[in-house]
């Protein structure tokens, strides 16, 4: 089996390309040109794929490199994927987001082998934006999100994505293609883009901790005291944490899980759309809670600004999603945890705030 990755370079891209891997696939991925080297999470597999350059943004481009590959499978993961950045640069969300996808399914309509290719797009959850279901609980009614739920999209990001969303359903239903959409809720990991909120914060832990260190090491009589924008111990500035919007609850889980559902999705006789979540929602405050647990830290408002630069526009409050479709019809299943997602984050961060200190970072080609 061979299958074209869009966004390989990416988290989700990384840990699909070595689940496809692992089953034996030849992996084409589609990067774009960069000035500096970007392939940091597919290094290690750099040998046992073929890169190809791509922007899903040229249609041509996009068209000869399905025409030439001949793929089996295809994988759209690749969006401006930041929502804050989103609203700073909505033209270009939208022709990536939106107008990627339309290139991809473009191809697909007019190839050969329109019939035999499968296609996977990266929804999300971000479509629901402020609306939510509700269910009667134990103790009152419990609010989700699932494939029933309407969506009203809040950033150019999710709007991008909707139109996405209904390209893909419109040309199932319109040309018979096999196209079929993940509305993945928010999932993490140590290859995280670093500035969405759960990297940003445990890679400042990492920072923290190996600095920390350092200045203790220094000296047997520690003085530790803070001002408004900085941690001060012996007289050693380090910047505090700032962040936004703390109160926004998000579904969370390992981005390894996540990427299986992709592939299930597209085993299927028949293309359709799956809610992808753990069915827990947690806080901002909560994953800081569990992040900085793990390094013995239980007072992180000391070490924390609230910083409006971080706030959104328009914020989506809460996300819950009920995955039972896919466990279902799927057999999919998550692994990690959320408190096991925040750890594995935080060690993972620590070693290469680590390594970065002792000079024995990793160098990519
Ligand atoms: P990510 O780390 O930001 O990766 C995005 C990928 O898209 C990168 O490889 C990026 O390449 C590529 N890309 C961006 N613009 C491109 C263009 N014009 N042409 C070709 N490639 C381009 O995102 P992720 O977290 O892995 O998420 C994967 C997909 O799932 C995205 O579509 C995202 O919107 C969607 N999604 C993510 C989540 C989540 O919680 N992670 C949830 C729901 C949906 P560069 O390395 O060159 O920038
Ligand atoms: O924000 C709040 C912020 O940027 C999560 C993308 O993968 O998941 C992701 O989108 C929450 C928001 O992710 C900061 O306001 C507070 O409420 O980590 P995030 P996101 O916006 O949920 C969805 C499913 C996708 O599809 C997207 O591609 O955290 N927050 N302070 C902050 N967020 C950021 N980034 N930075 C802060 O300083």
């Amino acid at each position: 089996m061979k299958a074209v990755i869009f966004g390989i370079t990416g988290q989700d891209g990384s840990y699909l390309a070595e689940l496809l891997l692992s089953k034996g696939y030849e992996v084409i991925g589609v990067t774009r040109r960069t000035s500096t080297p970007n392939t940091s999470n597919i290094n290690h597999i750099l040998q046992n794929i073929v890169l190809v350059e791509g922007d899903v943004t040229d249609g041509f481009n996009v068209a000869k490199i399905i025409e030439e590959h001949r793929p089996d499978e295809i994988y759209n993961l690749a969006a401006q994927s930041h929502v804050g950045t989103s609203f700073k640069q909505p033209n270009l969300t939208w022709d990536i987001t939106a107008g990627g996808v339309l290139n991809i399914l473009e191809a697909i309509r007019y190839s050969d082998r329109k019939d035999e290719i499968r296609f996977y797009q990266a929804s999300s959850s971000e479509m629901f934006g402020k609306n939510f279901s509700t269910t009667k609980g134990r103790f009152g009614d419990i609010k989700f999100q699932d494939e029933n739920t309407p969506f009203v999209p809040q950033s150019p990001y999710a709007i991008a994505k909707l139109a996405a969303h209904h390209l893909v359903r419109n040309y199932r239903e319109g040309y018979g293609i096999h196209g079929s959409c993940g509305i993945l809720f928010n999932h993490e990991s140590e290859r995280r883009g670093e500035k969405f909120v759960t990297r940003k914060i445990t890679k400042w832990i990492g920072e923290y901790s190996c600095w920390q260190d350092s200045v203790y090491s220094l000296s047997q009589t520690n003085r530790y005291e803070t001002d408004d924008d900085n941690i001060i111990i012996n007289g050693n500035y380090f910047p505090k944490l700032r962040l936004g919007n703390l109160d926004a609850k998000r579904d969370w889980g390992h981005a390894q899980d996540y990427v299986n559902a992709m592939w299930l999705m597209l085993q299927q006789d028949h293309p359709d759309d799956y809610v992808i979540g753990t069915g827990e929602t947690y806080s901002v405050r909560d994953f800081l809670d569990a992040a900085f647990k793990h390094i013995e830290i239980d007072d992180w408002e000391s070490c924390v600004v609230v910083d409006p630069e971080f706030y959104r526009p328009s914020e989506v409050d809460y996300l819950l999603g009920i995955p039972k479709k896919a466990e279902s019809a799927l057999g999919w299943k998550r692994d990690v945890s959320f408190s096991q997602l925040a750890e594995r984050m935080v060690d993972s961060d620590v070693e290469k705030a680590r390594l970065r200190r002792s000079g024995l970072q990793a160098v990519s080609y």
